[in-house]
């Protein structure tokens, strides 16, 4: 839903036609990733807030400073905050915007994964550990090296291995980089040229380096080419995910400016992926950005829209809802708001 069309919305109807209220209203929060450690269903999204930093292309607004640590005993349960998990002043190399995060869970530690950028306006992302899933987190003193871009995703495999997959293109900075090197110059491919490609890269076994440097994650049409940058429908923007259902891989993403949750489905979390079709369609707000876990033996999406500010695009808040696979194993799409 774009922008340009919240003075025609009437947020009470919209509320009430959503088909989830937002799990936290206290805070504005956003970009949920969610996990079960031990049991328990933690999120870890961002917490927007309003920096005063007018509106621009590169996302400045969205000036973020710290990170609050959810907690759900069960999907109907209470949702806890634990409080500030890690502040932006508590990060030795980072100067701004603490935009998505996610964590991770291995022999008794827990990692936060985030992007910021360093003081040279540049994102990187950093990692910081806590004994306890809901911090308070300690940063390493510097980035994870060769990290770059934003929105970290962290996957453990069933052989214990674990991925990190990043990338956002705009404001995220990824069109900045060919083959993992910075070129301020650097610009978007052009329509007819293939899109640019999230990264993927292995994680050394404490969890807080890159064990190789980073490579293309291939997201394949259906003739088995690589999306187009002009496929403003399908092509990666940012957001990325990845989860594991009945032996499939699913890499999931949003589309950014054509406001879609997607899929693609592969044999390897490094893919190739090969596109199946939308997961979630346009919410209130520009950005959209998801996780997908299973709770239970059910499988959920968490979201965000932004609907609790009526439509102010940083300000956002996180939600859940069942998603359902059909005999093949596609997902079948949501529609945020009942007609
Ligand atoms: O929350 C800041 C940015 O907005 C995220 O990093 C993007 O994925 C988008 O949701």
């Amino acid at each position: 839903m774009p922008e340009d069309s919240i003075e025609h919305i009437d947020f009470e109807k919209l509320n009430e036609r959503a088909i989830s209220q937002p799990l936290v209203s206290h805070l504005f929060t956003a970009d949920p990733s969610a996990h079960v450690f031990d049991g328990k269903i933690y999120i870890y999204p961002s917490h927007d807030i309003d920096a005063g930093i007018p509106f621009n292309d590169n996302g400045d607004h969205f000036g973020m400073e710290d990170y609050h640590v959810f907690s759900m005993e069960s999907v109907n349960s209470e949702v806890v905050d634990h409080g500030v998990a890690l502040h932006v002043n508590d990060v030795p190399w980072a100067e701004r915007q603490l935009w998505a995060p996610d964590a991770a869970h291995k022999d008794g530690n827990y990692y936060l994964y985030f992007p910021a950028k360093n003081h040279e306006g540049i994102f990187q992302i950093g990692v910081a550990v806590s004994a306890s899933p809901t911090g308070p987190f300690v940063a390493e003193k510097s980035p994870i090296k060769g990290s770059y871009s934003i929105d970290p995703a962290v996957f453990e495999d069933s052989d214990g291995s674990y991925y990190l997959y990043f990338g956002g293109i705009w404001g995220g900075q990824l069109q900045k980089y060919r083959d993992n090197v910075y070129d301020a110059e650097n610009q978007e491919p052009l329509a007819h040229e293939t899109a640019l490609c999230p990264k993927i890269a292995k994680l050394t076994d404490n969890l807080l380096e890159l064990a190789e440097s980073p490579l293309d994650v291939q997201i394949l049409d259906e003739a088995g080419n690589l999306l187009l940058a002009g496929d403003n429908e399908r092509r990666f923007f940012e957001a990325p995910w990845l989860h594991r259902y009945n032996g499939k891989y699913y890499f999931s993403y949003s589309t950014g400016d054509t406001h879609y949750i997607c899929y693609a489905t592969g044999d390897s979390p490094y893919g190739p992926f090969t596109y199946q079709g939308q997961i979630l369609q346009p919410v209130v707000g520009w950005t959209t950005h998801h996780s997908i876990c299973e709770v239970a033996g059910k499988w959920y999406l968490f979201y965000h829209d932004s609907s609790l500010s009526e439509g102010v695009t940083h300000l956002r808040s996180i939600k859940m809802t069942e998603i359902f696979y059909d005999a093949a194993g596609k997902i079948q799409p949501i529609v945020p708001y009942t007609r």
